[in-house]
């Protein structure tokens, strides 16, 4: 009997001791692994989706390429290989894409694209990585030939990339799972027009009004399509109580980027972070199936994503998203610690069961004593 005690007390010990036991803590669903692409413009959303998809333990970001849009291409290339190198991920390959769009030159404002040059300022120390030789469309198809399995892309900036691969190599559909795409207004107004009123377009969305001929190609792609448009990201607005929260609760370096890039002082709405939650847990959206096609003909109606009656569905679009449960997941996952491992180095368990034999014979001892004096 005291025998059969000390071992279980050797045991518990060493397992402890050498760390089998998980760290608690917060706790990321374990699911299947999600390898991806991402295909961004950069902005500080699209860090924050980005550091989200990184720290997550279910997806693996096999490259990440850089669209037009909010920033300009070579800055938001350098932004991302600096971001990468500071969080350990050396061996992602980054490519900068087209710098316009495919047709016209549909950009956004000027005075809001400097924010690149400084990377929102966010101080990191400079990197010795370098971009892929290929360009953004050339990486893209690279990594889906050369992978074993179908891979998702997520883009949060115009598609000008995706389209680009699509049109160069078609049969890359084969190898794509889907694609997992921030834009698009369907059945809310777009919000072009309304932030900033010299383009006088009410029904596009930003990445969809950039390059609405990309976004055609993809649509009509027969590739399927999740859309994470303005109807579901105007319902997860950017909050001072969400800093806060997040403030009393940070404790790695992505939470603490995120939180710098979190201004709910000047509005906005947590739109590529929210579109990276719905991948890992797509119930954090509502989904309707619509047939969406990307009106281009009429100028101050470009880049409207209209769903029409049209069998079958191309896109599954997200319609409501449920703003406490993305606060959650997201706050969570930024935040995840890995567990420590699961087998220890020799010298470690030699230390802890060592420990844990010393204590065991204290306590026998100690017990021996106790029945001796009784
Ligand atoms: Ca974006």
């Amino acid at each position: 009997m005291e025998k059969l005690v000390v071992l279980k007390l050797v045991l518990v010990m060493g397992f402890l001791l050498a760390g089998q036991m998980p760290v608690a803590g917060l706790s990321v669903p374990v699911q299947e692994m999600i390898p991806v692409i991402v295909d961004m413009d950069v902005a500080p959303d699209d860090i924050g989706a980005l550091v989200y998809l990184l720290k997550h333990p279910g997806v693996s970001v096999r490259a990440i390429t850089v669209s037009c849009g909010i920033t300009y291409v070579p800055w938001g290339v350098a932004n991302v290989l600096r971001l990468l190198d500071y969080l350990g991920f050396r061996d992602i390959p980054v490519a900068a894409g087209k710098e316009t769009p495919l047709v016209g030159d549909n950009a956004f404002p000027t005075e809001w694209r400097g924010g690149c040059y400084n990377f929102y300022g966010l101080e990191l120390p400079a990197t010795d990585l370098h971009p892929s030789v290929m360009n953004a469309s050339e990486l893209i198809m690279s990594v889906i030939a050369s992978s074993a399995e179908n891979l998702t892309l997520v883009t949060t900036g115009p598609l000008t990339n995706i389209a680009l691969a699509l049109q160069a190599n078609p049969s890359i559909k084969e190898g794509i799972e889907r694609i997992h795409c921030m834009g698009g207004a369907v059945t809310v107004p777009g919000n072009v027009g309304f932030e900033y009123p010299a383009i006088p377009n009410y029904v596009a969305e930003w990445n969809v009004w950039v390059d609405p001929h990309a976004a055609e190609i993809v649509f009509k792609s027969g590739v399927s399509v999740t859309l994470i448009p303005l109807d579901a990201t105007n319902e997860v607005p950017t909050s001072e109580a969400f800093r806060t929260r997040l403030e009393g609760i940070m404790r790695t370096p992505e939470a603490e980027i995120v939180h710098q890039f979190v201004q709910p002082e000047i509005g906005g709405y947590f739109w590529d972070q929210l579109t990276a939650v719905a991948l890992t847990n797509p119930s954090v959206v509502t989904f309707e199936s619509h047939y969406i096609e990307v009106l281009i003909s009429d100028e101050n109606q470009t880049g409207w994503t209209q769903s029409i009656a049209q069998d079958p569905p191309n896109t599954q679009v997200a319609v409501h998203a449920d703003a406490d449960t993305f606060e959650d997941l997201f706050i969570e996952t930024i935040n995840y610690l890995e567990p420590l491992p699961i087998f220890p180095g020799p010298l470690i368990i030699v230390i802890s069961v060592g420990i844990g034999i010393i204590l065991s014979f204290a306590i026998l001892v100690g017990y021996r004593r106790r029945k001796t004096f009784l």
